[in-house]
Formats: structure tokens, C-alpha cells, sequence
């Protein structure tokens, strides 16, 4: 971490990227850490692919933090900066002006990560990239806001659950103990992250809901919605986020899947509850993430193949 301390404090003309379709971890990291770069009177640029809407209360804060639309892939800065980034190409169209950069800077904490920055830090204990950026922002000598407290702690709950995952450790407790003591207003972040939906949302989770199927004795339950249905909906994909989890709580099941378009293919969310290692079935099509939580796309397949290709890796581990 020193090394990235030292790298940071030393140059100038600084562009952050986080994974694309980010979440609020990927968003909480990087408010913070373009934040406190700021502080430090940094030229400091930052990029998401787009703004997902219930972390938008926390963004309009940040006004530094652009979309995509605005990125100009022929810029060449100094240091790239790529956090909770698991794969290189997930960054997506940020990854051509990461590999441009004179230096790189790779900070996450997905088991899967290959250290593709010039400098790297992976910790895979880490319960979110918010959690290294406490760390981080405490070595860079940067007082802890109000921003930079609410976008951490936005950047913990996300990736935790509000702390109810299994990758949640005293750390991540003591975390955001100093970031509460800041006087950050917790209960307004978590609504209006996690709580606060719209109609459409809520109309488009019904329809999900009466797609859920269970296999394998009960262990699995998948749930999905085809391009046609969604387009009867005002949704993006972001909305869709979080309903997997439907799948999985039903008492018995151990994965739970969630098959979704997304940009004229399907994205899958895969999670389980005690001993399914998703990770492992979402690297076996090309995917990655966490031992619990994963995910992977299939393109000219149908919902029906999806399925029989995923039932057959996870009977191998039920
Ligand atoms: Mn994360």
C-alpha cells in the first residue's frame, strides 16, 4: 500500500474508473477517493459508465464524477487509478485510456483479480474497495468528510448487505464505527440506497417474481424476465439489481439465479447461501466475482439452454 501512497502523493493529472454497471461499492470508491485526491488539490477527472439511480443522491454531490458519454478515450493522463475492478475488462471503454496512462493503479478486493496495474493492491478479506479506501485516505493524510464518511459507508452496506454478509469482519464494523462517528445520517443513506423504489420497479419485481421456478429438490431457484416483458416496464438494468436474492431466500435453496437482458444479451446473477462456490460456476462461462455472490452473460442462447448449462455445473457442487 505504501507504494501506491507514494505514487498517488507524487503525481498530478489523475483519472479514477471503477467496473462497469457499477454498484454502490464501485460508486461509494470512487466519490471518496476522487474526493479526497481533490483535497490534496489534485487534477483529478473520474468516470462511471452511468449513474445507477439509487445512488444518485450521493453522485449529485460529486459533480466531478462523469458517465462515459463524456470520456475522451485519446486522453493520456499520468495515473490511472482502477478500483473494484475485478478484471481489467470490466472497466469496459475506461479500459483503453486505463492501458494509455503513463502509470496504473489497481485497488480491489475480488479474489479473481490478476494484479493488471502497475501497482497493485488486492485484498480479498476486504469486505468492499470502500473498506481499502478508509485505509487509503487515512495514509494520504486526508481528514475524513462528511463526503468522503458517507461514501464509504454507502460503499460497506452495498457490498455487505448492510452488514449482513458473510464477508462482513470486526474490521468492516470498526470501519464504520469511525465513519458513524462523523455524524453521517445513516438511516436517510440506507433508505434511499436500498428502500426508496419507484412504481415502475416495484411493478416490474411482481412480474419477476411470477417467473420463479425451483430445481433440483428445492436447492435452486431461478428467477427471470425476457427483453420483450422488461420493455413493458420504465426500468433500466440497474433496477433489476438486487432481486435475485428472492431466489435464494426461499428456505431450502442454496443458489439462487436471476437471468436478465442486458445490451442484447443475458446477464446472470448467481448467489448462494452456505457451500456453492458462484465464483466458480460464473468462471466456468466466463465470468467471476465472489464465493457467494457472481455473475456471467450468455449471448444466442435461449432463457431454457441458460438454465440446463447452469443446473449442470451447480448439481456438480449440490
Ligand atoms: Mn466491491
Amino acid at each position: 500500500m505504501i507504494n501506491i501512497v507514494n505514487e498517488i502523493k507524487n503525481q498530478d493529472n489523475i483519472v479514477v474508473f471503477v467496473h462497469e454497471n457499477p454498484d454502490g461499492d464501485a460508486i461509494g470508491s470512487i466519490i471518496s477517493l476522487s474526493t479526497a485526491l481533490r483535497l490534496m488539490g489534485k487534477n483529478v477527472e473520474a468516470y462511471v459508465e452511468f449513474y445507477p439511480s439509487n445512488n444518485l443522491f450521493l453522485i449529485e454531490k460529486a459533480p466531478w464524477v462523469k458517465t462515459f458519454d463524456e470520456l475522451d478515450t485519446s486522453k493520456v493522463y499520468n495515473l490511472a487509478i482502477a478500483l473494484d475492478c475485478g478484471d481489467k475488462m470490466r472497466m469496459g471503454k475506461a479500459n483503453e485510456v486505463f492501458d494509455k496512462a503513463l502509470s496504473t493503479i489497481n485497488i480491489d478486493h475480488h479474489i479473481t483479480n490478476d494484479n493488471y496495474g502497475k501497482y497493485n493492491f488486492v485484498d480479498a478479506k476486504a469486505a468492499a474497495t470502500g473498506e481499502i479506501m478508509y485505509d487509503l485516505i487515512k495514509m494520504l493524510d486526508i481528514g475524513l468528510t462528511t463526503e468522503i464518511a458517507e461514501a464509504i459507508y454507502l460503499a460497506i452496506v452495498s457490498d455487505t448487505g448492510t452488514f449482513k454478509h458473510s464477508n462482513t469482519t470486526p474490521k468492516t464494523l470498526e470501519t464504520a464505527a469511525r465513519l458513524l462517528e462523523t455524524g453521517i445520517d445513516i438511516s436517510y443513506l440506507i433508505r434511499k440506497a436500498f428502500y426508496e423504489t419507484s412504481l415502475e420497479r416495484t411493478r416490474c419485481l411482481g412480474k419477476v417474481l411470477s417467473s420463479l421456478e425451483v430445481e433440483l429438490d428445492g436447492k435452486v431457484g431461478i428467477l427471470h424476465i425476457t427483453p420483450e416483458e422488461l420493455d413493458n416496464y420504465n426500468v433500466d438494468s440497474q433496477d433489476l439489481e438486487g432481486m435475485v436474492d428472492f431466489s435464494r431466500n426461499i428456505k431450502g435453496a442454496e443458489v439462487g439465479i436471476f437471468i436478465k437482458p442486458r445490451n442484447g444479451e443475458y446477464k446472470i446473477s448467481l448467489r448462494s447461501n452456505n457451500y456453492v462456490d458462484v465464483a466458480a460456476i460464473a468462471g466456468e462461462f466466463g465470468g467471476g466475482g465472489h464465493v457467494r455472490a457472481a455473475g456471467c452473460s450468455f449471448s444466442d442462447m435461449t432463457i431454457e439452454e441458460i438454465k440446463e448449462k447452469l443446473l449442470e455445473k451447480i448439481k456438480e457442487q449440490i
